[in-house]
């Protein structure tokens, strides 16, 4: 049965996880390195649409994508038959060797889709984070300096550089030291939270923000400032109106590389083709991966031609970056992103979304904030009648949702907020669906 083909309602024919999920959750015991987690160990069969079906016959309800990945929906059959053509010619040369003309198509298109028409190149890689840290070398090898600014909540990665620009020690980082070397961390501006409420967030964050790295590192020092347009690992805060376009415009003044890592917000995601465009920042650098390639592995830094170009011949690459079965696929899912409108599908689904969250807030006290854009939403779930994080009522929400067939993220550096980010295919019906069993959800607490 093709993926499109999955029946596009929730069905749940055994407790969750099942018996053979179970007997499966038992072999991985004793052949799976246990520090690698699953969110929800029900054993997938096949995926399409806005539903999940596992090996039990159950049909879960998607509001993860994989995590902001499979945008355009599970095995799309145009991303498959254009990735199984390519793998039926030639499954991998590796570009440093003999190169192909899918990855210059994916560089074309990249540099063609990012914000801003100055002149771009990109180099292809394998994960967000490989990414990440692509960005920086770029920075650092054109700019000659060597410090790197990040902030608070920020989530870059798990390489041993990505680590050291991630917040959160547990679990990103704990026992994995020592990280690298000329990392500065900022406040974030994170309106729910910030001391003289959200309207002031973002200015006073970046004038802060501003007289540190002036004060503390010496703005001629800092190769680059990271920053998720919206963080996505951190608790999916949208930063205050404001602190980005200041940002940018900080950078730019001081030859500071702005690099916006649209790992998790890239590709339609937000209601744009990348977050950066809600506030019209143009970054210098962009990071992408996860929704590039519609479940494929690959990443991409796209940015100013005369950054790009400053590293010196063979300081970039890697065996697999750009592999031809993950280009091919690329270019399919660029080509879905527009023909669907997915765009546009995303701003809809953060329409319906985030009013029936905003009803929830109105009647459950644990629901402190409400927030996110197009298809990256959350609620921040707080106790005591003021901010205090709730990481026990996410709990119980999580298992009750989890347990009738809903998949569900939380995120959040205090572990108390609920992130979705459905596929932008998903039915009107499958999100009500979901949002029922959330609300139920919350009734049961
Ligand atoms: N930058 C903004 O969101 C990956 C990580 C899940 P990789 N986010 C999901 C986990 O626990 O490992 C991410 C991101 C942003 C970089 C990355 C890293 O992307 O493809 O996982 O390396």
């Amino acid at each position: 049965m093709a993926a499109t083909e999955v029946a596009q309602s929730r069905r749940i024919v055994t407790g969750i996880p099942g018996p053979k999920s179970l007997a499966i959750q038992e072999r991985r015991r004793s052949a799976v390195a246990q520090g690698v987690g699953s969110v929800l160990p029900v054993y997938v069969e096949r995926a399409g649409g806005g539903i999940v079906e596992d090996v039990d016959g159950n049909a879960l309800i998607d509001f993860g994508s994989g995590i902001a990945v499979a945008n355009v929906g599970n095995a799309d059959p145009r991303v498959v038959e254009r990735a199984a053509e390519q793998l039926g010619r030639f499954t991998h040369t590796c570009f440093m060797v003999n190169p192909y003309e899918a990855y210059v198509d994916v560089c074309e298109a990249l540099n063609r889709i990012t914000p801003g028409d100055h002149e771009k190149r990109s180099v292809l890689l394998n994960s967000g984070a490989e990414a990440v840290e692509n960005a920086v070398k770029v920075a650092r090898s054109a700019t000659g300096r060597q410090a790197v600014v990040v902030f608070d909540h920020a989530y870059h990665g798990r390489t041993n550089l990505t680590m050291g620009l991630t917040a959160k020690n547990m679990p990103y980082k704990q026992g994995f030291g020592p990280f690298a070397g000329e990392i500065h961390r900022m406040p974030m501006a994170y309106p729910y939270r910030w001391p003289t409420g959200p309207d002031r967030c973002g200015p006073e964050a970046a004038a802060m923000v501003a007289d540190q790295i002036t004060k503390q590192i010496g703005a001629s020092n800092v190769a680059a400032v990271v920053i998720e347009p919206i963080q996505g690992e951190g608790g999916l805060i949208e930063p205050g109106a404001g602190f980005l376009p200041a940002l940018a415009e900080f950078c730019r003044s001081n030859g500071i590389v702005f690099v916006a890592d649209e790992v998790q917000t890239g590709f339609a995601r937000t209601g744009h083709m990348f977050a950066c465009e809600h506030e019209g920042v143009v970054p210098d650098l962009v990071a992408t991966a996860k929704g590039i390639a519609g479940g494929l592995p690959l990443a991409a830094v796209t940015g100013r031609a005369e950054l790009m170009d400053a590293v010196h011949g063979g300081g970039l690459g890697g065996t697999y970056g750009g592999n031809p079965a993950a280009c091919a696929a690329a270019l399919a899912t660029l080509e879905a992103i527009g023909s669907d409108g997915l765009v546009e599908r995303a701003r809809e689904i953060g329409d319906l979304m985030l009013g029936r969250l905003r009803e929830l807030a109105a009647r459950y006290e644990v629901v402190g904030d409400v927030r996110g854009r197009g298809a990256m939403v959350a609620i921040e779930l707080v106790r005591d009648g003021d901010r205090t994080p709730d990481p026990e009522a996410l709990a119980k929400v999580l298992s009750y949702c989890h347990s009738r067939g809903l998949v569900l993220l939380s995120a959040g550096t205090y572990g108390n907020v609920i992130r979705m980010l459905p596929p932008l295919v998903i039915g009107d019906e499958l999100l009500h669906e979901g949002l029922d069993l959330l609300e139920e959800a919350f009734a049961q607490l």
